[in-house]
């Protein structure tokens, strides 16, 4: 039951911080940080009453790593995923490596041959640095198609990269002539 409610908050959370703070009344600042204190409280209010320890518990036991707390314990964030206006994460812009991976289901890959990736309702297109993640990522949306991005030379025409606490790459869109097709 225990471990049912932390996946339940984990959810949770990936609503409100990622997509829609708003539902509980909540802001988050520039950098997509909520005070826990008013997380909770906000919660709570909203029929999903959780305390500290449990919120603790679901960071430390993420099987994803999805959010940070704060070095001072006071705020909460989560790493990457973004949809909501207003938030910038401030990551450093990093050099990636040559080839990043991005799975996505087979009934989207017409789609991305004609369009190249688009980050859709996020702020950045998600990309993974191993096709064995690729497939889990994929495999959310059907029958996963893993697509082989060439990075660097990206990188190498000014498009910036960058690495989330939890190891998602992000960047912006993906011009279909980086993108290898299996
Ligand atoms: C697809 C999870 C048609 C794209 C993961 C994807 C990730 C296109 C879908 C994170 C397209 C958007 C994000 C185009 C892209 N035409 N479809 N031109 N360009 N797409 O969920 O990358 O578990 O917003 O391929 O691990 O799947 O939530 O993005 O299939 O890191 O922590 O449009 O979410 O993390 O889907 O996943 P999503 P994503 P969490």
């Amino acid at each position: 039951k225990d471990s049912k409610h932390i996946v339940t908050v984990s959810k949770f959370l990936s609503l409100i911080l990622r997509h829609s703070p708003a539902t509980i009344k909540l802001k988050l600042d520039d950098n997509g940080w909520a005070d826990i204190d008013e997380l909770l409280a906000g919660a709570a209010s909203h029929g999903k009453p959780f305390n500290r320890k449990l919120l603790e518990q679901v960071v430390a036991d993420n099987d994803k790593k999805r959010f940070t707390i704060s070095d001072d314990g006071k705020r909460i964030r989560a790493n990457q995923g973004h949809s909501v206006k207003g938030v910038d994460l401030e990551l450093p812009p990093v050099t990636p490596p040559e080839v990043l991976y991005h799975g996505t289901a087979s009934r989207f890959a017409a789609s991305i041959r004609d369009k190249g990736l688009i980050p859709g309702s996020r702020h950045h297109v998600h990309l993974s640095a191993d096709s064995a993640t690729a497939v889990n990522v994929g495999q959310r949306h059907g029958v996963p198609v893993v697509l082989a991005v060439q990075a660097r030379a990206l990188h190498e025409q000014g498009q910036p990269f960058y690495l989330s606490a939890n190891g998602v790459w992000l960047t912006g869109p993906v011009d279909k002539r980086f993108i290898a097709f299996p």
